[in-house]
């Protein structure tokens, strides 16, 4: 009789993902979605020939020479700042994420988000839940237009030019967009987005909504030298990740009125926050939920899963996983 791989469930996940995952492995799951130290994980990895792992698990060189039986770590997240791939493919570990399922609930997030900062929809609940709301006035929780202002998009991945298309189409918004690469111009005609470099950007939009993926080089792209050259009556929104965005320097930002107001689904260090952006009124904080649609997170739990089933030979994809960030591994011989 052969063995079957053992695979670790690094996070809590849909109980019909881990049945899937059973019918090709023997699987360690974490029923109590404890968020495991790098100690714990890896004590956890011994004997593992793959692992399904979030954002929370950090995959590094240390960590793979650790556990050299390891062929594949599969992450639930398009983002995928917490696995070094360098290290993985030196080593022959696979490695995948989960593109393309979440790219429109993202962006509509993203967009509920601006509006939510631009029309001050938390800030005024927060007064009404208090108490506080005694009378009509004509200038009670007076925001920013939404319709017909310039839309600021940095970084247009998938991400941001499904938001680039709800504002264009849905809202009358023209789009301003800053990439490192320019998208065909068909596309920016059908988005009806423009490239511009990034003081432009930031000096000419009104609402700025941040998807950059984050690596060293998106580390503080917004500082305060950034949020200075701003309107101060632009909104600030950030769906991409903590880092990309200065939180302190935002902070002060916003509660000395130089941007209006701000949007923020991801911190630098989260889940804890910087302090001062949990006592400044004009921002809207969710804690990291963009893609959190159930429909959504099934189905990136369901292709994580496909990538471990196929990386490890096994299910209808064996040797395919369909999105690999390093497919070179699998043909390659064992380093
Ligand atoms: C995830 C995300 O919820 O996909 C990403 O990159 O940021 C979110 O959709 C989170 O990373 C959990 O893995």
């Amino acid at each position: 009789m052969t063995t079957r791989p053992a695979v670790l469930v690094a996070r809590g996940v849909f109980p019909e993902v881990l049945a899937r995952l059973a019918q090709h492995f023997e699987v360690e799951s974490n029923p109590d979605d404890t968020v495991w130290s790098a100690a714990e994980l890896s004590a956890r990895l011994q004997g593992k020939a793959g692992a399904f792992i979030t954002g929370s698990e950090r995959i590094d060189a240390a960590l793979l020479d650790a556990h050299p039986q390891l062929r594949a770590v599969c992450n639930m997240a398009v983002g995928y700042n917490n696995i070094d791939l360098d290290a993985c493919t030196a080593r022959g570990v696979l490695a995948s994420n989960t593109p393309d399922v979440l790219t429109e609930t993202t962006a509509d997030f993203g967009f509920a988000l601006m509006m939510a900062t631009a029309r001050r929809i938390t800030e005024s609940e927060h007064f009404l839940r208090a108490g506080r709301w005694t009378k009509w006035s004509f200038d009670m929780f007076a925001g920013a237009e939404v319709h017909g202002a310039t839309l600021g998009v940095l970084g247009m991945g998938r991400i941001g030019q499904a938001i680039a298309r709800r504002g264009a189409l849905g809202f009358g918004m023209p789009v301003l967009y800053h990439n490192r690469s320019r998208l065909d111009a068909a596309i920016e005609q059908q988005l009806g987005a423009r490239w511009v470099d990034k003081a432009t950007l930031l000096r000419e939009c009104d609402h700025l909504v941040i998807v950059v993926p984050y690596s060293p080089a998106s580390h503080h792209l917004i500082g305060a030298t950034e949020l200075a050259s701003m309107k101060p009556t632009a909104t600030l929104t950030n769906i991409a990740r903590g880092g990309v965005v200065d939180d302190a320097a935002l902070a002060a930002a916003l509660r000395a009125g130089r941007i209006a107001a701000a949007g923020l689904d991801v911190f630098e260090g989260e889940p804890k926050l910087h302090p001062d952006l949990l006592t400044v009124p004009n921002v809207v904080l969710t804690p990291h939920i963009a893609s959190a649609s159930v429909a959504t997170r099934r189905a990136m739990a369901d292709l994580a899963a496909d990538n471990l089933i196929a990386a490890l030979g096994c299910g209808p994809h064996a040797g395919r996983p369909p999105t690999a960030l390093n497919p070179q591994v699998l043909s390659a011989p064992t380093p």
